[in-house]
């Protein structure tokens, strides 16, 4: 059948809205009518060609929500009407990793997401020109798309897609940091370097948990009345105290330090800082920032010796088809506010745009509406 999709032909260059092909679906895949999709800013780091194994042509996007339309032989747990959100980190509940409970990083099928195809190795989209490119296993900035039946989390139906797709990425990533990776406890002190689409979440993370001080730190000082109303207690301005000044400024707001700090930027420097204003002796640094091909991470290892801990993050620790129905229940409960960080909607044929608004930060997240 044929689709409409935005198809990011080669780095650097913006998205094109074409119809393509797209094959029905094979044994234990499901197809998906699309509704909605976050643009995040994994999908601009890969678009930019920083990313080490962005493949062109490819369908991008990651963060959607939408309805089962077809399932392919073998597939049990989905049916033709189900809600799902798309999860670019599957959940087999069968490989080593998934039954070790130790972490949520799923091996079943990520060595052919990460080549842009399929678990059996070809890709279900394709073109005139040829084959186009799967996209974290995801592909959602296509109005359908195809995806193993191990990576879909069954959401209930009156849950809106224009807001829920968010927890495809951004949300959970966000928030599982906060209770999975760092398990916060009441009481601590948090800094959030980078109050973006994902630091905002990492805010409203820590003050559900019963954080006491949540300092954010960001350039942008339109980000500061969101993130005051996203749980912000204290906020750091580099620009204004000195990027230098900044890990001191923590140490004397926290007597020592802070509890837990986030780096939800991707830039290599800031890390190294929300390392070092961790509190001596437990202090915890959770990277969630992903940083360009050949960038690393530097710090002496006295900061290690001294006690404190890097660690990272992926889609928030969260086991996708176990808690992303969850975190769609909270949304629906009024526990966690969506709405507000979703700035902007479009339709796809805007889809750069929404790119160029979080490129400049005028977006938190904008929505494409199918
Ligand atoms: P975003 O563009 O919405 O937010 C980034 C924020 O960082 C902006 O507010 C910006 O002003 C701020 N910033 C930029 N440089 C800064 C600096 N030097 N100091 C302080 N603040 C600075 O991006 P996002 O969608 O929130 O994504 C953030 C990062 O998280 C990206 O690297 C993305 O790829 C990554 N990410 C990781 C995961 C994961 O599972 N680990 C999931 C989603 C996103
Ligand atoms: N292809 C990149 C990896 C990028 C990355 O770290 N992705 C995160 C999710 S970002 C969502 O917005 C992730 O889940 N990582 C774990 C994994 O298995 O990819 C690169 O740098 O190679
Ligand atoms: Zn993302």
């Amino acid at each position: 059948m044929k689709t409409r999709a935005a198809v990011a032909w080669a780095a650097g260059k913006p998205l094109s809205i074409e119809t393509i092909e797209i094959g029905g679906p094979q044994a234990g895949e499901v197809l998906v009518e699309v509704k909605a999709t976050g643009i995040c800013h994994t999908d601009q780091y890969t678009l930019s060609g920083r990313d080490p194994e962005g493949l062109f042509p490819a369908i991008l996007g990651h963060e959607g929500a939408g309805i089962v339309r077809e399932v392919g032989a073998g597939v049990t747990s989905l049916k033709p009407g189900d809600h799902v959100i798309p999860l670019y980190t599957p959940e087999c509940r069968q490989c080593k990793t998934c039954l070790s409970r130790r972490s949520n990083l799923c091996t079943a099928i990520r060595a052919t997401q990460g080549k842009g195809v399929m678990p059996d190795g070809t890709s279900r989209f394709s073109c005139d020109s040829g084959t186009i490119f799967h996209y974290m296993g995801c592909s959602t900035f296509a109005n359908f798309t195809i995806l193993p039946e191990i990576a879909l989390a069954k959401v209930r139906k009156d849950a809106p897609f224009d807001k829920i797709c968010y927890i495809g990425c951004g949300v959970t990533t966000g928030i599982g940091a906060v209770i999975n990776t760092a398990k916060v406890w009441p009481g601590a002190n948090v800094a959030v370097f980078g109050l973006g689409g994902i630091g905002l979440n990492v805010l409203q993370g820590a003050r559900m948990v019963g954080a006491d001080k949540i300092i954010g730190i960001d350039l942008n000082p339109a980000r500061v009345e969101m993130a005051k109303k996203f749980g912000m207690t204290h906020f750091i301005n580099p620009n204004e105290v000195g990027a230098d000044k900044v890990v001191q400024a923590i140490i004397d707001l926290t007597g020592g330090g802070a509890d837990f700090t986030f780096e939800c930027i991707g830039n290599t420097r800031v890390m190294r800082q929300a390392l070092e204003s961790a509190h001596r002796g437990w202090g915890e640094s959770i990277i969630i920032g992903v940083a360009g091909a050949g960038e690393e991470i530097s710090t002496r290892p006295f900061q290690l010796v001294t006690g404190r801990v890097w660690k990272g993050t992926a889609f928030g620790g969260a086991r996708g088809r176990t808690d992303v129905p969850k975190i769609v229940d909270w949304y629906m409960d009024g526990k966690i506010d969506i709405d507000s960080l979703i700035t902007h909607t479009m339709p796809l044929e805007q889809i750069n745009h929404g790119f160029e608004l979080m490129e400049k930060g005028e977006s938190i997240r904008s929505v494409v509406v199918y």
